[in-house]
């Protein structure tokens, strides 16, 4: 009984996510779900990707989070548009509630889109909303066993980013177990080592993100 319930929570979400997919599309939206643990540094990202590539792209951003709209005020500072959603009990975001939110937005007026998770390294790795693109930031002082321990996050991932290295003096955090770890999991994965606090591999995530985009372009 457990397991047609969950079955049917997860079709629904899927048949939602190929509506939003759809709709993305159709607009010239190239999307990314931005997956962490709280505080790894998924508003710093979009923040330095923004001020990268706000000249080259239209950028629009949703923010998941159980409450507050710290987040969105933060980002909102760059002049980008953008959406909060606060999801309250629930541990990710979904295909419905990311639906209602692009129905929000002036969609036309976006070339990238990004979807920031609520901070769980569970949860939104089950959910698909529509997105392009899956990407996870782990961030150094989380601990080099995170691949090992969620797996099912780092397997879905088109893209791994390993943030706050300007701290690895300061710990044991084994890059390369890491990285074989992750690849390990998912073969095909990108992974970049970057910094929000000084930049260092920003400019490398964003031409890759302009080249996926790129590549489903119409
Ligand atoms: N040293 C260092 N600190 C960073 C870096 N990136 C982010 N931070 C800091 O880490 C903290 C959390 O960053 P956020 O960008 O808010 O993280 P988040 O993943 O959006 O957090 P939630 O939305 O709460 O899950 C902030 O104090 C940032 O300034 C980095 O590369 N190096
Ligand atoms: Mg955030």
């Amino acid at each position: 009984m457990k397991v047609s319930v969950l079955k049917n929570v997860m079709g629904a979400n899927e048949a939602l996510a190929a509506r939003n997919r759809e709709l993305l599309d159709r607009s010239g939206v190239f999307a990314i779900d931005l997956m962490s643990s709280p505080g790894a540094g998924k508003t710093s990202l979009i923040i330095e990707t923004v001020r990268v590539l706000k000249s080259k792209l239209r950028i629009g951003v949703i923010e998941g989070d159980i409450a507050s709209t710290i987040d969105s005020d933060r980002v909102r500072k760059e002049g980008v548009k953008v959406l909060q959603i606060n999801v309250g009990a629930e541990c990710s975001l979904d295909a419905n509630m990311v639906g209602q939110g692009l129905a929000k937005l002036p969609l036309k007026d976006f070339d990238l889109l990004f979807i920031e998770n609520v901070g769980n390294l569970i949860c939104p790795a089950e959910f698909t909303l529509g997105e392009h693109r899956r990407v996870v930031v782990l961030s150094l002082p989380e601990g080099d066993d995170k691949p090992v321990k969620y797996p099912l996050m780092f397997t879905k991932s088109d893209c791994v980013l390993l943030n706050k290295i300007d701290l690895a003096p300061h710990l044991e955090f084994n890059t390369a177990k890491v990285k074989t770890a992750i690849r390990g999991l998912n073969p095909g994965v990108k992974i970049f080592e970057i910094s929000c606090k000084t930049g260092r591999g920003v400019r490398g995530w964003c031409d890759w993100l302009v080249k996926e985009r790129q590549g489903i372009a119409r």
